[in-house]
């Protein structure tokens, strides 16, 4: 990691409180994910771009930059990644998962607010994410409230486009939503200095819903009983698709996945639990917050999906290739606004989803996830509790370990009542 050291310092990080942060992170990995036992040959590709999370890509990015090039940051499953790669820019996920500065954050932003939104403020005070500080631009939108107000805080110390995301999906909302893509391509233009061009949008579409396709066909194989690969690792994989390079993981998803086929053909499973079979839905979990698979995983148990935007919820829907520049946008605009996140009033399609997903994954009980504070997903979690028709518990958690071992009690509880031979 030395070798990177300059280029940390060009990037304007905190030295000596990023040392503190890497030191940590192996740790947090070895336990958490290499520990798992009989894990497919292809997880090689993702640990070692995890190895490298704060090298190998930092340095793309930075190569990228020095050549000219812009590097624009999300935080929300809704910014359009395929107008940013039309852009001729480099698209990265940003939320973070670890809580790094709270106090800091606390000057700025109330103590009961979600871990994802102080956690990103703290990364940004303490200045140890080279990823935000290697954007030219961020991107938010006006999903829940705490991040509304957090983007405000955060463009005085960087600036942000925020988009304008409605919350119902009527012909009004709509129509204002497809405005605020058509306005994204003029400030990606303005950026970058390139006109996004017909051919442009459609190159991009293809790579992003090849990665999308890839990640749906590991969502696939997710349904083989026994599991072919653990949670854990589909999680990583999915929040590594939120910042590699997308020609290349849709590569590298593709040869874990013949290689997963064939150990759906010879009936391998995962070294750990094989069943009961779980699905873990809510609140996205930002690397490197593995808390609550691994807590499931090492109680006896296998998450066979997640309904989460670092799972299913970012690859389930694609764009379709949609005639002339117009059409693509329209396309784009239809696709990215199909999203059932807990924001919209009312999100009907998020329940019936959840029900598709207990159905095709063959699953036991369901462990809905949401960050404390979060009140779309909260309070959507006593719905879909009354609407299922298997097991339920609702978990309410942060980035500290303070509560696992509560919560280890209550998923072991739910495991040993689904797993009981008098569970008819
Ligand atoms: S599309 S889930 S990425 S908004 S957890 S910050 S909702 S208080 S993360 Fe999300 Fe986009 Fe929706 Fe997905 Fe607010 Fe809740 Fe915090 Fe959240």
């Amino acid at each position: 990691m030395e070798d990177y050291r300059q280029m940390w310092s060009e990037l304007g990080l905190d030295l000596e409180a990023h040392d503190g942060l890497l030191a940590v992170l192996p740790g947090i990995y070895e336990d958490t994910i290499l520990s798992q036992e009989g894990r497919p040959e292809g997880m090689s590709y993702f640990d070692f771009v995890f190895s490298e999370i704060h090298g190998l890509r930092i340095k793309e990015l930075y190569d990228h930059r020095k050549a000219g090039g812009k590097v624009v940051g999300t935080f929300c499953t809704y910014v359009p990644e395929e107008l940013i790669i039309a852009a001729g820019g480099i698209y990265v996920g940003l939320c973070a998962g670890a809580c790094v500065a709270d106090e800091e954050a606390e000057k700025y932003l109330p103590r009961n607010l979600c871990a994802l939104i102080k956690s990103s403020l703290g990364f940004k005070l303490a200045r140890v994410c080279p990823y935000i500080e290697s954007c030219d631009l961020l991107v938010g939108e006006t999903t829940c409230d705490g991040k509304k107000k957090y983007f405000e805080i955060l463009n005085e110390l960087q600036p942000i486009h925020v988009m304008e995301l409605p919350q119902r999906k009527e012909d009004s909302d709509r129509r204002l939503w497809r405005e605020e893509v058509g306005s994204f391509v003029s400030r990606l233009e303005e950026l970058t200095g390139n006109k996004i061009i017909e051919e442009a949008v459609r190159g991009a579409v293809r790579i992003v819903n090849d990665k999308r396709r890839a990640l749906l066909r590991l969502a696939e194989l997710r349904k083989s009983d026994p599991p072919v690969i653990s949670g854990r690792d589909a999680l990583l994989i999915n929040q590594i698709a939120f910042y590699d390079d997308p020609e290349r993981l849709t590569g590298k998803v593709n040869e874990l996945c013949d290689e997963l086929d064939e150990r759906k053909a010879s009936g391998t499973g995962i070294a750990g639990a094989v069943r009961p079979r779980i699905l873990l839905s809510g609140c996205p979990m930002a690397i490197p917050n593995w808390k609550v698979p691994a807590i499931i995983e090492t109680s006896g148990a296998v998450v066979a999906m997640d309904e989460m935007c670092t799972g299913i919820r970012y690859s389930r829907h694609l764009v379709e290739d949609a005639g002339d520049m117009d059409g693509m946008l329209d396309a784009i605009a239809d696709r990215y606004l199909k999203i059932d996140c807990a924001v919209f009033t009312p999100n009907q399609e998020r329940l019936e989803h959840i029900k598709e997903l207990v159905n095709d994954y063959n699953i036991d009980a369901v462990v809905h996830h949401s960050l404390q504070f979060c009140d779309p997903y909260t309070i959507e979690a006593f719905r879909i509790e009354k609407e299922i028709d298997v097991p339920f518990l609702s978990i309410e958690t942060d980035y500290s370990q303070e509560d696992v071992g509560q919560l280890s009690t209550r998923i072991e509880a739910l495991i040993e009542m689904i797993s009981s031979p008098d569970r008819a």
